[in-house]
């Protein structure tokens, strides 16, 4: 069992939540529905179909054809999203953003995780402790790429994986990278959208990631051709959009290419979301918040 992050043992200590103790079942409808490219900086290449699969909006959302008895089609099971602060966590962003992506139509249910009795609830929906976990059809699954991979089935039209064998093996390698690796960047440059560090000096081991990471974009924007790594959006955009935020919080230094793509995914109507719910969390987290 994996131990508790930083983040966490920080709330534990100081007392403070990284979310709000009560849940927050909020409906979560598609953003990804509309062309993320109609109102983002970069106007082109095609946009995800959002059309989610029937498997994996109506049947989850319990909806059921109009004049049929409620006897006659039991209710289907609730799809949920676990999902810890919206400022700090960026697995969960890139959970929640993937299952936004695949047209998904779940509820969000928050937890904090300083809460003994709620770390006890989230240990039963994940064999691990961490978020995001998804529940959808009775199933659990957990773990970010698990999650994506699993979208992907359920929701092939959504376009989370590319469509061409060779560009799907890559974006999934660019994917495996973000999540096994960049343990430099993530520990020196944690993700607080809430925070602005203008002039923050990065140490050679994070510039070493910030490095890697502008590299494998840039292949990927000359090679799919933009606007998103692989054209229209896919997984890997998820598994990096909390990268561009990271890059916005520490004042990264980037290049033209690299600029817009990051101005893109913040852009996107569904990460504006997900930051303007970030904002208005009232919790903070000292340890990843020290003044730089
Ligand atoms: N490999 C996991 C990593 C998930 C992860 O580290 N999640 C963090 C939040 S960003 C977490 O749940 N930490 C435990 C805690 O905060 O108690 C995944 O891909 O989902």
């Amino acid at each position: 069992m994996p131990a508790p992050t930083s983040a966490s043992r920080s709330a534990s200590r100081s007392g403070t939540k990284a979310a709000p103790a009560s849940r927050s079942a909020k409906s979560a409808k598609p953003a990804v529905a509309k062309s993320p490219a109609a109102e983002a900086p970069v106007a082109k290449g095609p946009a995800p179909k959002p059309a989610p699969s029937k498997s994996a909006s109506a049947k989850a959302s319990g909806s059921r054809p109009a004049g049929t008895k409620s006897s006659a089609t039991p209710a289907a099971p609730k799809t949920t999203l676990t999902l810890s602060s919206k400022n700090y966590s960026s697995w969960s962003l890139r959970g929640w953003l993937m299952c936004r992506m695949a047209g998904l139509d779940f509820a969000e249910d928050r937890l904090s995780a300083d809460d003994p009795s709620i770390r006890a609830e989230l240990l039963l929906q994940s064999s691990s402790f961490l978020v995001p976990s998804l529940t959808h059809e009775g199933r659990r699954i957990w773990d970010t790429l698990a999650i994506g991979e699993y979208l992907h089935e359920i929701a092939p039209e959504a376009g989370l994986l590319p469509k061409d064998q060779a560009a799907r093996a890559h974006c999934r390698s660019i994917c495996g990278e973000m999540h096994s690796g960049f343990a430099n960047l993530r520990s020196a440059l944690p993700m607080n959208i809430k925070a602005h560090h203008p002039g923050f000096k990065v140490w050679t081991g994070a510039q070493a990631d910030i490095e890697r990471i502008l590299a494998i974009w840039r292949e990927c924007l000359k090679t799919y051709g933009g606007p998103y790594l692989f054209g229209a959006m896919s997984m890997a955009d998820a598994m990096y959009a909390p990268v561009c935020s990271r890059f916005t919080t520490y004042d990264v230094k980037l290049d033209p290419a690299t600029k817009v793509y990051c101005a893109l995914i913040l852009s996107h109507p569904a990460i504006r979301e997900w930051s303007a719910a970030a904002k208005e969390e009232p919790d903070e987290l000292e340890e990843l918040d020290v003044e730089f």
